[in-house]
């Protein structure tokens, strides 16, 4: 039987290009936990697990994805056999609860593995693509107007991106409402404008904000009240024309159901470590197949080895009306591969090799991992 005969975890933070203002954190770099698994075959796959802001955004930190792998995990994949992914994956799930985003990183390498293994790419694996490229939003979020205003112009004339995400719910709804509308006053019908609130509103601010950001044309509403409060999200979602697009209130299938049960939604933030992995995330998106909701391929604004892995997924839902949000690694001023993930024409190319399609540059993870070694 092939095994695993090594596990290695490791921190790796990655500066910014500028700082991310998000309504819980701002971000100055990103930490990375990056997962190798060698197999007995000597076959090797690579993971990763990354959240946004330590412990602010969700319960999982880079510290503790790190600890769940290297304490909990680990011996449950010691006495697996990784040729067998979902096997394994249900064995995880037995012995550890929760912990999606470590999860997500273990099953991402063990999927690597055996894409190379058997010579396919893991979109493969997850069922077959319907696409070899996918459409990249870019989120605005420098907390100056006007420096998103240049940021998008200069991503527009680029044919990087024309769909723009900006990030709201810190300021007062009055004035986050005046900076949306002016950038999307200024960018007009050359690209899509979309906000994401990350839960920062109650009902009442929600309602208002809504309003008032449908009239200044803006396409889609992400995560506007807090992620428990489904009855508010299933409201608004019933008021409002807009669309409203639930991510942190989506944890993987159950709360898909429950969501889609109560229409407390019109569009999914599919993530694939929010999701507990990408089988998991795919059947978040066959729940919103089944009930009619569309779906948007989301991000926790992972490196290249997490950006790539949803991308593979994402590739394989047969419809994405509202394309990904995928720059994760176009945020961070370092390259952690020997070749960088291809980006154009507002769109990512899905590699077509074994496996992920990706390697990783050994002389940047060694000179960016916390413990220096
Ligand atoms: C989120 O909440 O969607 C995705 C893009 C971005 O800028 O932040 C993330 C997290
Ligand atoms: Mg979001």
């Amino acid at each position: 039987m092939t095994r695993i005969d090594g596990i290695e975890t490791l921190i790796v933070d990655v500066p910014t290009i500028r700082p991310h203002v998000l309504s819980m954190a701002t971000m100055h770099r990103q930490t990375i936990v990056v997962v190798r698994l060698r197999c007995s075959d000597g076959v090797v796959g690579i993971g990763e697990g990354t959240t946004i802001g330590g412990l602010s955004y969700g319960e999982e930190c880079p510290e503790g994805i790190k600890l769940a792998i290297d304490t909990y995990i680990a011996p449950v994949l010691r006495a697996s056999d990784p040729t067998r992914v979902a096997a394994t994956m249900a064995q995880i799930g037995k012995a550890v609860v929760g912990n999606h985003f470590a999860k997500a990183a273990v099953e991402t390498a063990l999927l690597d593995a055996m894409g190379k293994r058997l010579g396919l790419p893991v979109s493969e694996l997850l069922g077959g693509r319907h696409r070899d490229t996918l459409p990249v939003a870019w989120t605005l979020a420098s907390g100056n107007t006007a420096k998103d205003i240049d940021e998008a112009e200069r991503m527009l004339s680029l044919r990087r991106h024309n769909i723009f995400k900006l990030k709201i719910g810190k300021r007062p709804v009055a004035d986050d409402v005046a900076h949306v509308a002016e950038i999307k006053r200024a960018l007009g019908d050359r690209a899509s404008v979309r906000v994401d609130v990350n839960q920062a509103w109650d009902e009442a601010a929600a309602s208002r904000g809504i309003a008032m950001l449908e009239d200044a044309g803006v396409d889609l509403i992400e995560q506007p009240v807090a992620r428990g409060n489904r009855s508010a999200l299933a409201r608004l979602a019933a008021r409002f024309i807009v669309p409203i697009m639930a991510d942190e209130s989506l944890h993987g299938p159950e709360d898909a159901f429950a969501i889609a049960s109560q229409a407390a939604a019109d569009v999914f933030a599919v993530k694939i470590a929010q999701s507990g992995g990408l089988q998991a995330a795919a059947r978040v998106g066959a729940i919103a197949d089944a009930a009619g909701i569309g779906l948007y391929g989301g991000t926790m604004l992972e490196g290249g080895i997490g950006t790539i892995a949803s991308a593979h997924l994402f590739a394989t839902f047969p419809r994405l009306d509202w394309g990904t949000e995928l720059f994760g690694p176009l945020l961070l001023t370092e390259e952690i591969l020997t070749e960088p993930l291809a980006y154009g024409e507002f769109s990512l190319q899905v590699p077509n090799k074994p496996g992920l399609g990706i390697e990783l540059d050994e002389d940047r993870i060694a000179f960016f991992r916390r413990d220096g070694r």
